[in-house]
C-alpha cells in the first residue's frame, strides 16, 4: 500500500501553516480558500504523478497568460464562466426564482460608461460603411408579468466585422459599437448599428496555445452582448447570439443558450431602405426583447463587482 504524501500529518502541517492558519492576521476567506486549492493542487500533483517538467512549464504558461492579460479569456474557454451561470441558475430554481430571459456571460471585453441615450443610439461611427451590413436592433424591457419597463438601461457592446471590439482593438474610435440606450415610456428600446463578425481568440497567444494542445479552437459565434437594469428589477447579463453562424452551437466560451439566439433578418427592399436613410442597399433587422426579474433585494438590481475597464 502506498502512502499518500499529500495525506500526511506533516504535509497537511505545511498546508494550514502556509494558507495563514497559524497567523492572526490576513482575510479568514482568503485563507480558507487557499487553503482548499493548495490542497487539491497537491493532490493532483501526487495523483497524477506531475514531472517537475511539467510543474514548471504549468507556471511558465500561466506566467504568459497573465502577462497578456488572458484570464479573462482562458478561464471561460475552460468553461468556469459557464459553469458559474450554471451554479446561479441552479441556485435560482432551488427558491423558486424562474421566468425571464436566462443570463449568460460576461465575458472579458465589457467597457464601463457608454454612452448614454433616450430610446435610440447609433452605435457605430460609420468607418465601416463600405464593408458592413447595417442592422436596425429593437425591442422591448418587460417585467415577468408582461408589463413594459420604462426607463431601463440597456447596455449593448459588440465586435466589428473583423470580429474586434473597441478599446481592446485600439484601431477603433472610442466606445465604438458601445451604446446605453434608456428604454422610452412604452419600454422600447432601438440601435442602428452594424452585423458583428464573430469572435476569435488571439491564435498567437497563450490561451489559443493551451486550447490547440486541447484540440480545441477559439472561437465564438457572431454576438451581441447585453446588461439591461431598471430600478426594482434584477440586473441581467446576457448575450444575442445569432443565428446562422457555424459557431452557433460550437462556441468556445459556451455562451449560446435556448432563448439568446437571434436572427439578423436581410432585407432587401430599396424603400425601406431609403426610409432609414441608406442608399437603397441591403440592410437587416434584429428584433430581440428582454424580459427582467424583480429584485428581491436591492442588491439584485447591480451587476457584480467583477473590476472592470472604465469604471
Ligand atoms: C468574447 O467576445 C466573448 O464574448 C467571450 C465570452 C470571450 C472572449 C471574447
Ligand atoms: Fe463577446
Amino acid at each position: 500500500m502506498t502512502v499518500k504524501i499529500s495525506h500526511t500529518a506533516q504535509v497537511q502541517d505545511l498546508i494550514k501553516e502556509a494558507a495563514g492558519f497559524n497567523n492572526e492576521q490576513g482575510s479568514p476567506r482568503l485563507k480558507q480558500l487557499m487553503h482548499r486549492l493548495i490542497s487539491d493542487v497537491f493532490k493532483t500533483i501526487e495523483d497524477l504523478e506531475v514531472t517537475e517538467d511539467e510543474f514548471w512549464l504549468a507556471v511558465d504558461r500561466l506566467n504568459k497568460v497573465g502577462a497578456h492579460t488572458e484570464f479573462g479569456l482562458l478561464l471561460p474557454g475552460l468553461s468556469m464562466e459557464h459553469f458559474m451561470d450554471l451554479l446561479q441558475d441552479a441556485r435560482d430554481e432551488q427558491v423558486g426564482l424562474t421566468g425571464g430571459t436566462p443570463r449568460t456571460i460576461e465575458g472579458p471585453l465589457y467597457v464601463a460608461n457608454a454612452p448614454l441615450s433616450e430610446g435610440f443610439a447609433r452605435m457605430d461611427d460609420a468607418s465601416e460603411d463600405d464593408v458592413a451590413t447595417p442592422l436596425f436592433i429593437s425591442g422591448t424591457v418587460t417585467n415577468t408579468e408582461g408589463k413594459p419597463v420604462a426607463g431601463a438601461i440597456v447596455d449593448l457592446w459588440h465586435a466589428n466585422t473583423n470580429g474586434t471590439y473597441s478599446y481592446f482593438d485600439q484601431s477603433q474610435s472610442a466606445f465604438n459599437l458601445r451604446r446605453r440606450i434608456k428604454t422610452d415610456a412604452q419600454g422600447n428600446y432601438r440601435a442602428r448599428s452594424i452585423i458583428p463578425s464573430g469572435y476569435g481568440v488571439d491564435p498567437q497567444g497563450p490561451t489559443q496555445e493551451c486550447l490547440s494542445a486541447l484540440g480545441r479552437h477559439g472561437q465564438r459565434p457572431a454576438h451581441i452582448h447585453v446588461f439591461v437594469s431598471a430600478p426594482e428589477h434584477r440586473h441581467l447579463t446576457s448575450q444575442i447570439n445569432l443565428d446562422g453562424d457555424q459557431y452557433l452551437w460550437d462556441d468556445f466560451a459556451y455562451a449560446t443558450r435556448d432563448g439568446l439566439v437571434g436572427e439578423a433578418r436581410l432585407v432587401n427592399d430599396a424603400e425601406a431602405s431609403k426610409a432609414h436613410g441608406l442608399d437603397g442597399r441591403q440592410f437587416a433587422e434584429l428584433a430581440f426583447d428582454f424580459v427582467l426579474q424583480p429584485a428581491a433585494t436591492p442588491d439584485d438590481e447591480l451587476r457584480s463587482q467583477r473590476p472592470r475597464v472604465g469604471q
